[in-house]
């Protein structure tokens, strides 16, 4: 991760649980160290390509003048998600507000409060085995990256695979994605079922043919059992189709629930298959 920081800069406004501070207003100070990645706008030399620190500087004086909290707190957690959802390339932020003429009765040098807050993670299964399945996993890339909620860092390789579970359909087209996001989990399963919609998805049978799937791999660390969601996966330790791609983008990501890196979950799923009877001898 690379970073850019902005130090002390310097806005006149009106957060404070006290009267007179809404009233009168005061000083605050900020800064901000914010992650990003800047080798791509380096090596083009292009403003486009990075993060403009100037936009940010006016993006944080208009968001403190606008605005009018009660505690420097929740100024900076709102702060911090406004120019995490603002700014496209802007991974992690870590925001400090001084609140220097604060009314403490007491000679001080200054007060504030310091936090870090990221962009979730997530990793997305895309599968296809209808019609044209290149075209169906470009596109909901492309759909994806349409949210400004939602920006796809990595794409893996798309590979041909014998279909798991129902054998008696086409073989698909497997890949999977990283993706950054503000959304949680449920809006970021609502966007994709939407986009497998859009795709011209029908749902007659389960685990059945599919023009596309979304299937929410992982999402941060989190365990997720609820009717409607269910994350990590949870048969991706024995789909070579899913731990291929991930041992691609993100090798060394450990799975919140085995413990175990991409890569090792795909070497012991290859362990466990070439140890079992093939259907040639089961016959
Ligand atoms: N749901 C729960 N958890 C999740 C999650 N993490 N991500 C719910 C996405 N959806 C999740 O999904 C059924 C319901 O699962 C959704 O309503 C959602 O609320 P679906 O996509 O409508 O139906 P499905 O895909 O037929 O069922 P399922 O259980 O998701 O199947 P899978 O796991 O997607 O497996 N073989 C190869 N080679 N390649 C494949 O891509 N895919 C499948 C489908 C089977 N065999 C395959 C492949
Ligand atoms: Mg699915």
């Amino acid at each position: 991760m690379d970073y850019i920081r902005i130090k002390g800069l310097t806005v006149y406004a009106h957060h404070g649980a006290l009267v007179k501070e809404r009233a009168e207003g005061q000083e605050f100070v900020i800064s901000a160290k914010m992650g990003t990645s800047i080798a791509k706008a380096a090596k083009d030399d292009d403003l486009e390509k990075t993060i403009d620190y100037g936009k940010v500087c006016e993006m944080i004086a208009e968001f403190m003048t606008k605005n009018r909290f009660n505690l420097i707190e929740t100024c900076a957690e709102r702060l911090a998600d406004h120019l995490l959802r603002m700014n496209e390339g802007l991974s992690e932020i870590t925001l400090e507000i001084h609140k220097p003429s604060a009314p403490i009765s007491r000679p001080f040098e200054d007060v504030s409060v310091c936090i870090t807050r990221k962009k979730h993670v997530s990793y997305i299964g895309l599968g296809s085995n209808m019609g044209d399945r290149k075209e169906y996993l470009y596109g909901a890339v492309e759909a994806l990256n349409t949210y400004p909620d939602i920006e796809v860092k990595k794409i893996s390789t798309f590979i041909e695979t014998k279909p798991y579970g129902n054998e008696d359909q086409d073989d698909f087209l497997n890949g999977a994605i990283e993706v950054e996001t503000m959304l949680s989990p449920m809006e970021l399963l609502e966007v994709c079922q939407k986009i497998e919609n859009e795709a011209g998805r029908e749902r007659k049978e389960h685990w059945g043919p599919r023009t596309l799937d979304l299937d929410i791999l992982i999402y941060d660390n989190q365990i997720i059992e609820t009717e409607r969601l269910v994350v990590p996966h949870p048969d991706m330790m024995n789909r070579d189709f899913v731990l291929r791609p991930m041992t691609e983008i993100a090798p060394g990501f450990v799975h919140p629930v085995t413990g175990k890196t991409m890569g090792r979950m795909m070497v012991e799923l290859h362990e466990k298959e070439s140890t079992r009877p093939s259907k040639w001898w089961k016959r």
